[in-house]
């Protein structure tokens, strides 16, 4: 393999920029548990504003705010409405049932958005003999969805349909900004109207650490407690804070241009004998199907997703399986300028 791959696994392989080094040196730093750390402060105010919430907490990952507002939302034994690749119930190591005694109740989608109906249908009748529904979850973008965005109008009408049923909605909004930037609405438009939202400032931002989870005061001082329990109570923590404080002054704005890294990706991948690229992408997560020609007719392996990686290794191009057959690649601003053009060039050698 080549000294320096290009890394396509993720966006949270992006490295904190010399600005945000620069704060995390120079952050003021106070001990977090006891509300003293005058940066973490900034930070939660900041995300509180452009989210459009009361309050906002500082959390050390997204799976982490996630679980703590699942965690205040509902009660043990209550069923999650998710959709059936949500990050909640497929990446979060079954967190929902160890630390909160929660079921999901997975909604299978062809492109991870569901619809209003779909919720409607899966929530519980009231009887003595099922689960109560507890909560709706929606993740935009959606990453195994292929970073696929919700509409506001669609947002819209899942929001009525939970307060309908009096339940309430969380936003697995770890790209929320990518789902802004595409929409060409402002953060809190894609925001409104949930109970709790959270971000991430780790992944296409390029903080080192952290997340933000925003809610209104009295549901932000229940999830400082329950951060807590699950041990994310931290202390001098203004020295991440601080670099979370540069992505979102810093990182914002430049997003956009990873949509068109990953459309320009997907344009070339999709002329290559052996790739199916379903469609282009809207954001910057894009999944594609391995045919097994792309490696000639001796080709015998069960699923292709493995071998594939394994040559784009060679050539000194990283990505990561989905399932047998389909790889994701992720574009971020860590990425060289020649990258999408390199592994375009790597992918076109094919597999034999
Ligand atoms: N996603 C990671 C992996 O865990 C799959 C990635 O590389 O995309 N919600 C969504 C929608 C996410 O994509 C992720 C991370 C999280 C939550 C969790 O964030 P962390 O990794 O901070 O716990």
């Amino acid at each position: 393999m080549s000294q320096n791959p290009i890394d396509f696994r993720s966006d949270t392989v992006t490295k904190p920029t010399p600005q945000m080094r620069r704060a995390m040196a120079e952050a003021e730093v106070g001990d977090d548990v006891f509300e003293e750390d005058p940066t973490v402060r900034r930070l939660e105010e900041m995300a509180a504003a452009m989210i459009g919430t009361e309050a906002a907490l500082f959390v050390p990952t997204g799976t982490m705010g996630n679980q703590i507002a699942l965690h205040v939302h509902s009660r043990a034994g209550q069923e999650v409405i998710c959709e059936m690749r949500s990050h909640v119930m497929n990446y979060e190591m079954g967190a929902m049932a160890v630390l909160s005694g929660l079921l999901p109740r997975p909604i299978l989608t062809d492109d991870g958005l569901l619809t209003a109906d779909q919720v409607d249908a899966a929530v519980m009748p009231d009887v003595s003999y099922r689960p109560r529904t507890g909560l709706v979850t929606l993740e935009n973008t959606h990453n195994m969805g292929g970073g696929k965005v919700m509409t506001i109008s669609r947002i819209r009408e899942i929001q009525e349909v939970a307060r309908r049923h009096s339940l309430p909605i969380h936003l697995d909004g770890a790209r929320i900004f990518n789902a802004a930037a595409y929409l060409q609405v402002s953060p809190r438009e894609a925001a409104a109207g949930f109970d709790s939202v959270m971000f991430c400032v780790s992944k296409g931002l390029g903080a080192p650490v952290g997340s933000l989870l925003c809610a209104g005061a009295a549901f932000a001082k229940e999830a400082r407690k329950v951060r807590k329990m699950f041990g994310g109570g931290m202390r001098q923590v203004g020295v991440l804070a601080a670099a979370g404080l540069v992505a979102l002054g810093e990182m914002v704005d430049r997003i956009s241009e990873d949509h068109v890294s990953a459309r320009n990706l997907a344009a070339g991948l999709r002329e290559i004998q052996g790739i199916e690229v379903p469609a282009l992408p809207e954001t910057n997560i894009l999944i594609f199907r391995v045919l097994p020609e792309w490696f000639g007719p001796a080709f015998v392996e069960k699923g292709t997703a493995i071998p594939f990686l394994a040559r784009l290794r060679e050539r000194g191009i990283l990505a990561v399986p989905v399932d047998r057959d389909r790889v994701r690649m992720v574009t971020h601003f860590d990425l060289p300028a020649d990258a999408v053009e390199k592994a375009v060039r790597a992918v076109s050698q094919g597999g034999g």
